[in-house]
């Protein structure tokens, strides 16, 4: 008898006809074989043993950088149900589709069954994810980023209880690639891309998209969010979860070297990207980290921004899509080193600073948790972090002040549900460009958003102990430009108010967005900001809200007579206190 993996990865073979099967075991004896495999495969070379040990610089097809989000699919059985701000496909539609592509399409390669727990081992928050893939890429980097192998294998034994995930690279051609999800089914199947989001399947297509449809039947969380603890001088630690979109700064938030470090002040990293929440026999919301690596932008992380990365990314690290040095170490922009002679670009070739940068803006390194400096000592608690604040953020050049505290959960879910940010490298596509990203998760929820916001409001009611709810902007412009606010370790700052307000105090203004730190609210000490600034950071400028109540509104219509009446409420109780608040 077989079990139900078995007949799972037989019934697939026959479909993509591999030359061999290597069911993974996550050994390090394995991993070595999957480098080797890769630096003979000509797009992965070893980096600066003596610097860099046991570290990787793999280059991916270039027309393969980023998630690619118009070709990522929900395949629910009803339209309705995916929302109008997925793509659909019909299911049965979608598997013939996929299962043309994939007819014979491992021939002559090796297929990899990669057992993975999204969680820690031991939690009851925890799942198991079984990809099927024929690139090793995926297999050293689901190493790093999941539980993998032998771990997986005991946690699931002869059980059917694992998400399957298909993946195929094919030829990485943009015309065949698809990124599709079964949320009745609970099955992912991606072709034609090797990177990052779409081919890693336990991140944003198991973590998010599948979690987040279990989450709503199951009465759980799956939020596109770091988890941070921040420790106070009296050595306890506040837990809080963040919600910014792609590349708006989770891992640097999450990884920070607090600038308040001498008043005691300090951050403890649990996660950097996604988080899985359940109400705890405390009333709490406890969060886990369902994944066990790190994979982060690159550009911009340098010894002064994040110090902690720095650090992490010397050992066991695999990177994508960056420059090398002739030293054969990585090589960024932002990695505040002046680029030496004879760098090579992400593409492989001697770079041309005429030709665009040395490093793809989205170029990131993966990882493993555990090595950052600043890693909770509570990071594999099977319980989970209980979490005190949620936080939402974005980039937006005017609009939203440095940080605001919503008036209460109802309100907290309408900033969420109608934030924006500027788009980034992170997806391919318009970089710059503001669009609405309702809790970061435009591109990551499995269903019906509508239905998304009902099951915030639904949370709400029924945890004991909710989260406090903020929204903050370290992307402010001054009219020249440039950023007011220096960000990465300075934004403990911003985060000592939140802990304040959390605990009853911390000074605030009300305002009709929400309460808005007072200028002495803030510890500022310490810091030199151009004058003005902090005027700048804090307003709330009533003329620049007109046409975002206006945008705020177009975008909730889309969702018709589904989009809970709770949100339409908080859009005129909005609109009235900006009436309220400036005279005829
Ligand atoms: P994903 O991994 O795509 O989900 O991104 P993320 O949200 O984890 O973003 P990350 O922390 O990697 O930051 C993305 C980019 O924003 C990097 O280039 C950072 O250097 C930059 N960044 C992060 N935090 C700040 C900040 O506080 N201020 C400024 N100006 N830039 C920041
Ligand atoms: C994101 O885009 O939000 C990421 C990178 O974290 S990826 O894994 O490619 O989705
Ligand atoms: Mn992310």
């Amino acid at each position: 008898m077989s079990t139900p993996l078995e007949s799972w990865v037989e019934k697939n073979a026959r479909l993509m006809k591999p030359e061999r099967i290597v069911f993974c075991d996550g050994s390090e004896e394995e991993n070595q074989r999957m480098f080797a495999e890769m630096v003979r495969e000509g797009d992965t070379l070893e980096l600066n043993p003596k610097t860099y040990p046991n570290c990787y610089l793999h280059r991916s097809n270039p027309n393969d950088v980023a998630r690619t989000e118009q070709v990522t699919f929900i395949c629910s059985e009803k339209r309705e149900d995916a929302g109008p701000t997925n793509n659909w496909m019909a299911p049965e539609e979608a598997k013939q589709k996929m299962s043309a592509l994939c007819d014979g399409a491992m021939r002559g390669r090796t297929m990899y069954v990669v057992p993975y727990i999204m969680g820690p081992a031991r939690s009851p928050i925890s799942k198991v994810g079984v990809e099927i893939t024929d690139s090793a890429y995926v297999v050293a980097s689901m190493r790093i980023m999941s539980r993998m192998g032998k771990v997986a294998m005991e946690r699931l034994g002869s059980s059917a209880e694992f998400v399957p995930g298909l993946h195929a690279l094919l030829d990485v051609n943009p015309e065949r690639r698809f990124v599709m999800h079964f949320p009745e089914e609970k099955l992912i199947w991606s072709v034609g891309s090797g990177y990052g989001g779409n081919a890693l399947l336990g991140k944003k297509c198991l973590a998010l998209r599948i979690a987040s449809v279990m989450a709503r039947e199951q009465g759980w969380m799956a939020e596109h969010m770091l988890i941070l603890g921040l420790e106070a001088p009296d050595g306890k630690v506040t837990y809080m979860a963040a919600a910014f979109p792609s590349a708006c700064g989770k891992t640097n938030l999450a990884m920070m070297v607090s600038a308040l470090e001498g008043q005691g002040y300090r951050v403890w990293t649990v996660g950097d990207d996604i988080a899985w929440m359940q109400i705890g026999a405390d009333g709490y919301l406890r969060a886990i980290n369902p994944e066990a690596g790190f994979f982060g932008v690159a550009p911009g992380t340098g010894k002064h921004t994040n110090p902690n990365v720095m650090d992490a990314i010397r050992k066991n690290s695999l990177f994508t899509n960056v420059a090398l040095t002739p030293e054969r170490e990585p090589w960024w922009e932002g990695i505040e080193s002046a680029p030496p002679a004879g760098m090579i670009d992400w593409k492989g070739k001697t770079w041309d600073p005429a030709q665009g940068p040395a490093a793809h803006p989205n170029s990131r390194y993966t990882v493993p948790a555990q090595q950052a400096p600043s890693i909770s000592p509570k990071w594999e608690d099977p319980a989970g972090v209980p979490i005190s604040a949620f936080i939402f953020g974005g980039r937006r050049a005017r609009m939203a002040p440095l940080v605001y505290e919503s008036f209460d959960w109802q309100h907290g879910v309408f900033v969420g549900a109608t934030m924006a940010s500027e788009t980034t490298a992170a997806a391919t596509g318009a970089v710059g460009v503001v669009r609405r990203d309702p809790m970061a998760m435009l591109p990551f929820c499995g269903y019906n958003m509508a239905d998304y916001f009902g099951h915030w409001l639904e949370m709400g009611k029924r945890i004991p102990h909710a989260p406090k709810i903020f929204h903050v902007n370290w992307f402010r412009r001054d009219t020249s430009g440039k950023f007011l606010w220096p960000g990465f370790g300075e934004n403990v700052r911003v985060l000592k108010w939140i802990l304040e307000r959390v605990e009853g105090r911390g000074e605030a203004q009300e305002t009709p967005i929400g309460y808005v730190p007072t200028k002495g609210g803030l510890t500022l000490d310490g810091l030199a900001l151009a004058p003005g600034a902090v005027d700048d950071l804090l307003r709330v400028n009533a003329a620049d809200w007109e046409p975002e109540l206006a945008d705020t509104r177009q975008f909730l219509e889309k969702f018709g007579e589904r989009l809970p009446k709770e949100l339409l409420e908080e859009h005129h109780k909005l609109a009235q206190r900006f009436q309220r608040s400036v005279p005829a």
